[in-house]
Parts: structure tokens; sequence; C-alpha cells
């Protein structure tokens, strides 16, 4: 969020007029900034970046509903936006086809997820795919995905269309104006230097496209993004095509990593089935199109055979036109959006297709005139990192995997690929020796399962899974919650994010921050919410007090550090601390669980002595420990926090005392069908910014007295039953579990998606596949009947009250 008191229309400066500069100069102006100035290094609107050179295909469907929204919003706006008489976009349609059989069930599931973000697809067999495009036989096809609305946006066009209403507006476009500097005061930029100029400025968005890193080294930010390049390339003409090609749809052929276009009777091709070709900046020609380097044919030579394979026509045709064009790739696929936490006023606009421009753009500038984006951006935010997510290393090899990964079926659990073992909690060692199945996230080593369990005694249902749903899964996740449910467990948390928030003013910068009153006695713990100024849920937090001046908070990861760094007070009296990577943190969990503690502890840990919710320092054996006891799976105990070298000695310690009580230690997948079993919410899956405390079921969280909190007002007059949608708990009426929901699945009601699955997993304890979902308010009554598309199963499932498991909290608070 920017704060400029002094300035009421700050003064902007864009670097980059590609598409995304030239579309944030449009919604900038729109808003009513006026100061706008956007330097190009290049020529406009040709500018000879990516935008210059790209085929303009825009297929909407996407696993993020954020990215959908981007995507829809932009043939929307291009579809309105004239240039030269004719529309911006042209919606030809898009097809995406399947030659093998998991291709076909990966379409299966792209068409619940575009039912679920709202857009109109439908399945087609071999023969309706082949009617759609004058090239296509049905041959090696098996069924496409047809999605009405894809089609053809005309980037540069586009671009300069923008650009034009921003220039109504009073926005400034300058070519031939290389950045070269950005100049900073006290944390925030204040100018942009060309070779020549000066431009001061209280905010600076960088939109240098693949050049971001660049830029961003000129303001001393890291922009993690890789420029490589990709082979495009266009046939000659074909006799095929003559007066034939108008109309016909994009094509994607995902199995050979392709996708095709028409230009008038040609066949334009591009490929990400060849090596990775990172591109070195500094190596770069400063020619008329840096981001066009010489075709490698030899690297195209298997895709254009696959293509004529998929179209027959190409056979007789010449390769034409090829060349290696430049965009970027970052470790995860996502855009990099937002300001730096690194500098003021610095933002970038960064990592984005031509498809999501104009809905990136207007995401960007709502938070640049509002103090808020109207999406979710948790996905895209530039903030999202963690250090050890920022090494050039790390950068380099993930967004490589982005880029062979771009077409691949990837699974929702399937571990992200290497660098791996970046970050390993102390307990590592023995986690291994259990035969942990490890996945990663945020950066952290995390169990799913330990292979030690496999003799554990299995619940009597829920074992059997179809191939999809069974993958990074195991009959052993079953075991395990079993085993929590049923004596006592151990779970990882040291990837969970702990800030110490400390100082004189703590308590009542915490109260500012959170929607529960967490200014409590010492000993206290508080689960909260922290909200946007819109009253959308940012996070959901717990804040312990172990001191006067001390707090231990327990966040959902760096946005979070983010947004409490940002609003911390300018006089020094809240210091806050990220304090993950020196600690590391077990959950001990199960009905035995204080069987294990007590004899270990130097405290009382009976329910009388240290109850529900609280937190107290203690040893356990010669360890010191901190205890906090509350627990995601709902059970009873408590989540043991020591500093990393005394770790491996907490996991021995507890490890010897527990074998007489059966104690196991349990991984991931259990720990995602407890919780939901116990309804608590993931932050992130289940809500988000966009939703607020009384949709997402979290009203409790949310206090009526002691003062003032960002998100107040906004709730002021909010209820249930104001609520636009609901967070709903589903039970599926074939209690077997053969298929489980994984999230992001449609609901429906009659013929029509209603709703979308948020988290789901299969309930060892109460027996059935729990799935929670966005619902209307008038569906999401206990007993009403839906039906859930899970690859093209309708399963029927039943709205029921939440939590299934323990309503009460009988076992937890005891
Ligand atoms: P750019 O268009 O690169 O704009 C960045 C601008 O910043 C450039 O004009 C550059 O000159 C300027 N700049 C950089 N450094 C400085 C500086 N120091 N000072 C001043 N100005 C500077 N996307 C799709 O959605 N669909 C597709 O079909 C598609 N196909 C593609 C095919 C190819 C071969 C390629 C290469 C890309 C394709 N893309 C496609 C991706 C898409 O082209 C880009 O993601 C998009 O154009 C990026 O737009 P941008 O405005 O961020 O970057
Ligand atoms: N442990 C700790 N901090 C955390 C999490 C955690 N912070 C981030 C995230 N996880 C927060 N999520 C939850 C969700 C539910 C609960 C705790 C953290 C929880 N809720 C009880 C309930 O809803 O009944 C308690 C509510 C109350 O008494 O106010 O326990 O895993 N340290």
């Amino acid at each position: 969020m920017v704060h400029h008191p002094r300035v009421h229309h700050p003064r902007v400066v864009v670097v980059g007029a590609g598409i995304v500069g030239c579309a944030l100069a449009d919604e900038l102006t729109a808003r009513g900034w006026r100061d706008v100035t956007v330097l190009e290094q290049g020529p406009l609107f040709t500018t000879g970046g990516s935008t210059s050179h790209a085929p303009g295909l825009v297929f909407q469907t996407n696993v993020s509903r954020t990215m959908t929204g981007f995507a829809r919003y932009t043939v929307d706006k291009y579809g309105r936006l004239k240039a030269g008489g004719r529309a911006c976009f042209d919606s030809v349609g898009g097809l995406e086809l399947a030659t093998s059989a998991e291709r076909m069930r990966e379409l299966r599931r792209r068409h619940g997820l575009a039912a679920s973000w709202g857009l109109d697809a439908r399945l087609l067999d071999p023969p309706e795919c082949a009617a759609l495009h004058p090239l296509l036989e049905p041959g090696p096809v098996l069924g496409g995905l047809h999605v009405r609305g894809d089609g053809l946006a005309r980037a540069v066009p586009a671009a300069e269309a923008q650009a034009r209403l921003a220039t109504a507006r009073g926005a400034r476009f300058l070519a031939d104006r290389r950045v070269v500097g950005i100049e900073s005061s006290a944390g925030a930029v204040t100018a942009v230097h060309t070779e020549r100029e000066t431009f001061p400025a209280d905010v600076v968005v960088s939109c240098a496209g693949f050049w971001g890193p660049a830029i961003g080294a000129l303001a001393g930010v890291t922009v993690p993004l890789l420029p490589m390049a990709h082979q495009y390339a266009r046939s000659g003409p074909l006799t095929a095509l003559a007066g034939r090609g108008a109309g016909a749809p994009i094509l994607r052929h995902q199995d050979r990593d392709l996708y095709f276009r028409l230009h008038g009777d040609r066949v334009g091709v591009g490929s990400y089935a060849h090596r990775p070709m990172p591109v070195d900046l500094a190596e770069l020609a400063e020619g008329a199109h840096p981001s066009m380097l010489g075709f490698t044919r030899d690297d195209f030579a298997e895709s254009w055979s696959a293509a004529q394979d998929l179209l027959p026509a190409l056979r007789g045709a010449s390769l034409e036109e090829g060349f290696n064009g430049v965009f970027s790739f970052t470790p995860d696929g996502f855009p990099l959006l937002g300001e730096s936490r690194q500098l003021r006023g610095f933002w970038t606009a960064e990592a984005v297709w031509v498809t999501h421009s104009a809905g990136a753009a207007r995401a960007v500038a709502e938070w640049l005139v509002d103090g808020r984006p109207g999406a979710d951006l948790h996905e895209c935010d530039l903030n999202r990192f963690d250090s050890a997510q920022l090494t050039p290393s790390f950068v380099r090899q993930r967004a490589t995997r982005s880029f062979v990964e771009v077409y691949d079926i990837v699974h929702p659990l399937d571990p992200p690929g290497p660098p791996r073992a970046q970050r390993v909690s102390p307990w590592h060692a023995r986690q291994a020796g259990l035969g942990a199945v490890f996945t990663e996230a945020g950066g952290w080593e995390r169990p799913l399962w330990y292979e030690a369990n496999a003799g554990l005694p299995q619940p009597a249902r829920g074992l059997r899974r179809d191939p999809w749903s069974a993958r990074n899964w195991s009959p052993i996740v079953a075991a395990e919650a079993r085993a929590t449910r049923d004596s006592v467990a151990l779970y990882d948390m040291t990837p969970l994010t702990r800030l110490e928030v400390a100082g004189p003013a703590a308590a009542a910068y915490l109260q500012r921050l959170a929607s529960n009153d967490v200014d409590r006695p010492v000993g206290t713990v508080v689960y909260a919410l922290l909200l946007d100024h819109a009253g959308g849920i940012r996070s959901d937090i717990t804040v312990a007090r172990l001191g006067e001046e001390l707090f231990q908070v327990g966040v959902n990861g760096p946005l979070d550090l983010d947004w409490l760094l940002r609003h911390r007070p300018a006089d020094g009296s809240v210091s806050v601390r990220d304090v993950t990577g020196g600690t590391g943190g077990l959950g001990v969990w199960g009905p035995r669980a204080r069987d294990l503690i007590a004899p270990l502890a130097d405290i009382d840990v009976s329910h009388q002595a240290f109850g529900y919710f609280r937190a107290r320092r203690a040893h356990l054996g010669d360890v010191p420990v901190t205890m906090l006891r509350l627990s995601y799976v709902g059970e009873l105990g408590w989540e043991i926090y020591t500093s990393a070298e005394h770790g491996l000695r907490l996991w021995d310690t507890l490890w010897e005392a527990g074998a007489p009580l059966g104690l196991i230690a349990a991984g991931r997948g259990a720990f995602t069908s407890l919780r939901l079993e116990k309804g608590y919410r993931a932050w992130g899956a289940d809500m988000t910014t966009e939703d607020d405390p009384y949709e997402a079921g979290l009203g409790f969280a949310v206090r009526s007295g002691s003062g003032d909190f960002i998100g107040r007002d906004a709730l002021a007059g909010r209820s249930p039953s104001t609520a636009r949608r609901l967070l709903t708990c589903l039970l599926l009426d074939d209690r077997a579990g053969e298929y489980v929901p994984l999230g992001r699945e449609p609901v429906y009601v009659g013929g029509a998606p209603v709703g979308y699955v948020t988290s789901a997993a299969y309930g060892y304890t109460v027996g059935a596949p729990i799935a929670y979902a966005w619902l209307p308010p008038a569906v999401a009554v206990p007993g009403t009947a839906v039906r859930i598309d899970c690859l093209g199963r309708m399963l029927p499932a039943t709205v029921t009250s939440d939590p299934v498991f323990d309503p009460k909290h009988e076992r937890i608070r005891r």
C-alpha cells in the first residue's frame, strides 16, 4: 500500500510500454490518476519486447481462479477495444486436444476448473473436434475441451489502443528512454533516471517484462524471474486453407507441448518441447528486436514432425519465419505483482502473459489507487517468496522447471522439482529414518506420511482409491489419522511461519491488526484474523502472549510478515522478527498426549493448570520449550517449540518416552484429513481477501468490544445473513471414497455449477469424504443435495452442518 499524504495524485513512472505497461497506464488513468509517465527504451509500440512478437493466443482456463479472472477481464476488455476499425480480440474459440488417456482425464479436470471459475466450456468427441477446424482430422484425437470465449488477442494494437486512452486522460508515453537508474531516499523511491533526464516519482511500476531483474537491480530489489527463449514458427501458405481459415479455433496439443493458430493461409506453431533456453540479459543484442533471437532449427525438428502428425496438411508445407522469442518464467509460474518489501514505492507487474495483461493491470491499479486489489492476489504477490526462494540458483532451477512443466499434467499434490531439501526441520534425519515421503512447500521439506507406519492398524473405510486421487497418497495416511485419534502422534510444525513481536507497543499494535481481542494476560493464546481495510481475510493467526511485551504469532507465510512489517509503528516501539528458521516445532496430539508429556514436563500440565489455548514455558526432560495448548487436528495436546539446536534432543526425548504409548510420527496427509473433520479452515485454499469472516464461518474470531482494528468499520452491519456465499461442509454420499475431490472441483445443483470445492479429504474417523465448498446461501442449507464433478464423474454429496467431528470440542478441552 502506498501512503503519500502530501501528494493527491502521486507521480507514477511506468517502466516499459509493452502490453502490461500500456494496460496499467489505462487502468490508472481510468481511476483518476493523471501524472503517469511511461518510459520505453525502444520505439512505440512495437517496442521490441515480448509483446511485439506474441501470437496472442488466449486460453482462459487456469488452475487458479485469480488467473482465470485476469484472462476473462482481458478477453472482455480487448473485445471492446478497437484498433484500425477492428476489435483487439477475436473470439475464435480455444480447443485443447487429448491424444492420450491421461490427457483426456486432464481435460475433464480442466473442464471442471472452467466450470468452477464460470467459463463456458464443453468436452467434445473426436468428430466434433475435427468439425471445428479445417486442418484437424479425428485420427489421433481422443477428445477435446472447447472454450468458446477463448481466442486471439492482437497484442500490439491492444497495447497501443490502451495507451491512446491513457494519453487522452493525461498520461505520457516517451519512446527511446532507457531507464538506467532508480533513486531512493529513506527507503522510498524518489526518481527515475534515463540516460539524459530525471523523472521525479512517488511510485515506480516496473513493467519491463523479462528485463524485470535488471530494473529490480537498479532499485536493489530482487525480481525472481528467468528470461527464457521459446520457439515459434509459421508454415508457408497452405492451399487447404485458402479462404477457409477464418474463425478457426486456436489449438493446444499439450501431449506434444504444442499450440497452433492460423495466420491467413499459414499455420503458426509454438513449442515448449525444446530444451530449456535461459537467456542472459547481458548478452541480448541491442538491435531492433532484442526479444527475438535467431531460430535454432534443430531444436524445432521434433515439434515440426509432431505438428505434421496432428495436422496432416502441414506435411506438404514448408517451415518459414521461425524465431526464438524471449519471455519470463517464474519459480511457480505465477506473475510478480505488488510493491516490493525492499523499497517503498517500487512496484512490479511482470511475468504476465498477454492473456492476463488487462486483468493483472487492473488488479495493480486497484491496489495502487484503492490500497487493495479487487481480487485475491496471494499467488501472484511479489513478496510471496521466502528469502531461501530468492537465490539465483533457486530461481533458475524452478523457473526452468516451470518452462518444462508448462503443459504437463501436474497433480495438485505433486512435489515441486529440484532444488529440494532447502530447508529442513531439526529432526529431518529422524523423519528420513522412519521412511518419510516428503513434499515441499515454502522451501520446507514436509513428510506426507511415513513408510515406517505401514504395519499400523487401518480404519475400516477410505483405503481404495482411483489412480488420480491415489497419487501422493497412501493407505498409511489412513492409519496415521487413526493412530492420532486413538493414541498420540508427532506432527512437524516447523514450517509454520512464526513471528516474534516485541516491544512496549507490541500489544497495542497487535490489537490494531487482529480481529480478536489479543491484549490478554500473559500465558493466553488467541485465534484471530488479519483483515484488510475492506474486511477481507488476509490471514488467520494465533497470538500467544509470552510476556507483557512479547508475543509469538503463528501465521501463514511471508505475506503475513510483510503485512506486519508494513504496519509497524515508525518510532521503533515494536519489533517484528521471523523466528521460523532458528526454531522447530512439534504438534504432540492425541488422547494420550498428556500421558506422554506429564512425566517429562517440569510444570503441571493438567487441564486445570494448563488450559486450552494457553501458553507456557517449560522443560521437557532437558529441553527448554514453549508450549501452546492448541491443535489443528482437533485432539488433546500441544504445539511444542524449541530453538533449532535443541531440536533433535526434543524429538528423541519424546520418541523414547512415547514408545510404550504407541507414539507415531504422522504426516501432512493425516493432518489435512483430521483438520477437515474438525472444520478448521486453511487460509489461501478455503478463504482469502475476497471473503469476509461471516462468509468463511469465522465470525467467532471478530470481537465486538475493545477498540478499533483494521477492517472493523467495513464489517459493520455484516453477519452470516449478509453473506454473498458461504463456506460450506459437504459429505459425499458414497462413503467408500474411491473418488475423493482434491479442491477446485465445481459443485452442481441440477445442471448448473453453483460453486466450487476449496479443500477436501477422506475423513477416516467419520468414514466419509469431506469437501468444503463456496456455495450460495440458498444452497448452503444442511440436507441439500448437490453433485461434485470429479474428472467427469458427478459425485452426489449432501450439505452438512460442521464440524463433522467432535462439534462440542470434548476431546480437545479436557
Ligand atoms: P514486454 O512486451 O517485453 O514489455 C516490456 C517493455 O519494457 C519492453 O517494451 C522493453 O523495451 C521495456 N524495457 C525493458 N527495459 C527497459 C528499460 N531499462 N528502460 C525502458 N524500457 C525498458 N502470451 C500469451 O498470452 N499468448 C501467447 O500466445 C503468447 N505467445 C508467445 C510467444 C512467444 C514467442 C513469446 C516470446 C511470448 C509469448 N507470450 C504469449 C508471452 C507474452 O508475449 C508476454 O508475456 C507479454 O507480452 C509480456 O508483456 P510485458 O508488457 O510484460 O513485456
Ligand atoms: N498453529 C499455530 N498458529 C497457526 C496455525 C497453527 N497460525 C496459522 C494457522 N495455523 C491458523 N489456523 C488455525 C485454525 C484453527 C485453529 C488454530 C489455528 C483452532 N481453532 C479453534 C476452533 O476454531 O475451535 C479455536 C478457536 C478459539 O478458541 O478461538 O484451534 O496450526 N500456532
